[in-house]
């Protein structure tokens, strides 16, 4: 995307239970006190509090990185490699990977999400729009602020059979408002209803609705949720970001 690097925060999403089939996939593979983290790269690390679930694409290719004794991660292998060249891997340009999977083997995996108010956990869905050629090919899901993640959520829920997924997984019955903006408290479902969003399949109503909702969030939004409530956004979010890289639950991640 054009010249400029891009600046993410990467959240460390700690798997408390694996899909069935991933679990099958995996036996004998890690060592029992192995953490595995998801790591979605978002650009708006100050909506976390309201994530819902975790996207992957169910026909991308995921990998499990060992990035220390104790700890691996599952993103892309485009991913794993930008970040063998950021010293998030100890030995520079190596990324050994454990295991490979289809973004569809992954789904129904309970992960921790750090700040959400979803505490027991938050659950990996498809997302037939995320892109291997951008962050880490994991999207964490917020309803209240992320048309996509709004859609895509309204979408899971009503064919959760057909998804063959859980309807429960979604967690989309009442959204967390986070920020005040021009458009609400809920700025995603505001533009999604107003510009008569249908499917996640609308990309080019899409793509003009997270224009909007980026640049109102960010300008002129306040949070209403959350230790930084009463902030505007602009500065909140440098303060989310680092409280979450402090505590571990994040790291930076540019391309
Ligand atoms: B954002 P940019 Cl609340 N495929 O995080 C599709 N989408 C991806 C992706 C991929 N491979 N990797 C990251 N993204 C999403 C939060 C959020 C995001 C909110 C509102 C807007 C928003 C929660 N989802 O993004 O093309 C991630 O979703 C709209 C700009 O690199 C990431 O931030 O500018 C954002 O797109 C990165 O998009």
């Amino acid at each position: 995307e054009g010249v400029g690097v891009q600046e993410y925060t990467a959240l460390k999403m700690m798997v408390k239970e694996w899909s069935e089939p991933a679990s099958k996939k995996l036996e004998g593979k890690l060592s029992a006190d192995a953490k595995v983290y998801f790591i979605p790269a978002t650009l708006r690390p100050e909506t976390m509090y309201g994530q819902i679930s975790c996207f992957v694409g169910p026909n991308v290719d995921y990998g499990i990185f060992q990035v220390s004794p104790s700890e691996c991660f599952v993103c892309s292998d485009r991913a794993a490699r930008n970040m063998a060249f950021q010293g998030t891997f100890p030995e520079w340009g190596k990324f050994p990977k454990i295991e490979s999977f289809k973004g569809k083997e992954l789904i129904g995996t309970l992960v921790n999400a750090p700040l959400s108010v979803h505490t027991e956990g938050v659950r990996i869905l498809p997302m037939e729009t995320v892109k291997d050629t951008k962050g880490t090919a994991v999207v964490t899901c917020v309803p209240s602020d992320s048309p996509d993640d709004y859609i895509t959520s309204l979408d899971l829920a009503k064919k959760a059979e057909y998804y063959g997924i859980q309807k429960e997984w979604v967690k989309f019955d009442d959204i967390l408002p986070i920020i005040s903006s021009p458009y609400g408290d809920l700025t995603a479902k505001k533009l999604v209803e107003e510009m008569k969003i249908q499917s996640p399949k609308d990309t080019k109503k899409l793509e003009e609705a997270k224009e909007k909702a980026y640049k109102s969030g960010f300008y002129s939004g306040t949070m209403i949720y959350g230790e930084f409530s009463g902030k505007k956004v602009e500065q909140a979010k440098d303060l989310v970001r680092k409280k979450l890289i402090d505590s571990g639950d994040a790291f930076p991640y540019a391309e």
